[in-house]
């Protein structure tokens, strides 16, 4: 195929290059080998030869494929003839591109790597920040919460502040009723010698009175009787009569509980008329000396009910566990006179 070509001289080709009348020869296809490797420093003289071969067969593509026809020489067989050329040199080509990638790869490669690290370490920075700012966000939220305790410390205080006040009030008014107190205390004091010594000078009084009729006692200048004997109102008014007497009149309650002492001497269950009554006028009553009733009363709940229409008088009825109670006159019961002493 290379019969046509022009032939090439190059300075490393050697006592060949005087056979410029013959065709070049066609040189075998070598896959690898030394001749096909990049070499760098000293050449060797097989290096020299290699790009000696490579730089000749580069000038006849380069005068074939720029010929006037763009065709090689030959026609069809000449563009087969280019294909066989560079399938020929594939290893050579392939070497050539792998160089030109290692270059490209090794010039690369520090800028990769110089770029990873900067990311790697942006990468770090932005963690960094990252947990400062998680940390700024905590101390954040700690300042609010102290913030709030704060508030609530003033407000507490504002609380504590007003309770002293009202303290303070609380402790003045505690300190006027202790005066009120004592001021009271000295009056129960007084009143309390003021009775004992009335009681005295009653005392003494009794004892210079004359004595009651047989069978009264003697209370605070007023002689009692119950009667174990059963009759009317009016019946039991005669019979206290008969002792100068009137039916008991109990005024205030220190009497009352006196005369239910008295009367419970005698036994107990039954029931005692005493001076009280509304017979001259329907729901007034009034003792049996005519003087109205006045506030003192000791009636069992609901009475008097002048039950039936006609309860008039007034009892200790036991079964209210005596208390007073309006009932018809004409019943019979026993009752409780009181006269004066010294009187026959
Ligand atoms: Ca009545
Ligand atoms: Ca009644």
């Amino acid at each position: 195929m290379y019969e046509q070509a022009e032939p090439v001289r190059s300075p490393f080709s050697g006592p060949d290059s005087r056979k410029t009348s013959e065709p070049p020869q066609a040189r075998p296809v070598r896959q690898s080998g030394s001749r096909g490797r990049v070499r760098h420093g000293n050449g060797s003289s097989e290096d020299q030869e290699t790009s000696s071969h490579m730089y000749e067969e580069a000038e006849e593509v380069k005068r074939y494929a720029t010929s006037a026809d763009g065709a090689y020489p030959g026609g069809a067989s000449g563009r087969r003839g280019v294909c066989s050329f560079l399938y020929a040199r594939r290893s050579s080509l392939a070497a050539g591109i792998a160089v030109l990638l290692s270059l490209g790869a090794v010039g690369l490669a520090p800028l990769t790597f110089s770029n990873k690290q900067e990311i790697s370490q942006l990468s770090n920075t932005v963690e960094v920040l990252k947990r400062e700012q998680d940390g700024m966000r905590q101390l954040s939220s700690t300042v609010d919460g102290w913030k709030r305790d704060q508030d609530d410390t003033r407000q507490l205080s504002t609380t504590v502040d007003g309770l002293k006040r009202d303290q303070d009030d609380m402790s003045a008014t505690v300190d006027g009723l202790k005066r009120v107190q004592d001021a009271l205390k000295r009056d129960l004091d007084n009143e309390r010698s003021r009775t004992a010594a009335l009681e005295q000078c009653l005392h003494e009084i009794e004892k210079a009175l004359p004595p009651c009729p047989e069978g009264y006692t003697l209370r605070r200048g007023t002689c009692y009787k119950a009667f174990n004997t059963r009759k009317s109102f009016n019946a039991a008014a005669v019979a206290c009569l008969a002792d100068s007497g009137t039916l008991a009149m109990p005024r205030d309650a220190e009497t009352n509980a006196f005369l239910v002492s008295l009367y419970k001497s005698l036994g107990d269950g039954w029931s005692f008329w005493f001076g009280l009554h509304d017979q001259r006028e329907e729901g007034k009553f009034e003792w049996v000396d005519d003087s109205a009733l006045g506030t003192y009363n000791s009636w069992a709940p609901g009475e008097p009910n002048n039950y039936g229409g006609g309860q008039d008088c007034v009892l200790y009825a036991v079964v209210l566990r005596d208390k007073w109670s309006d009932n018809d006159c004409r019943m019979r019961f026993r009752f409780i006179c009181q006269t004066a002493p010294g009187r026959p």
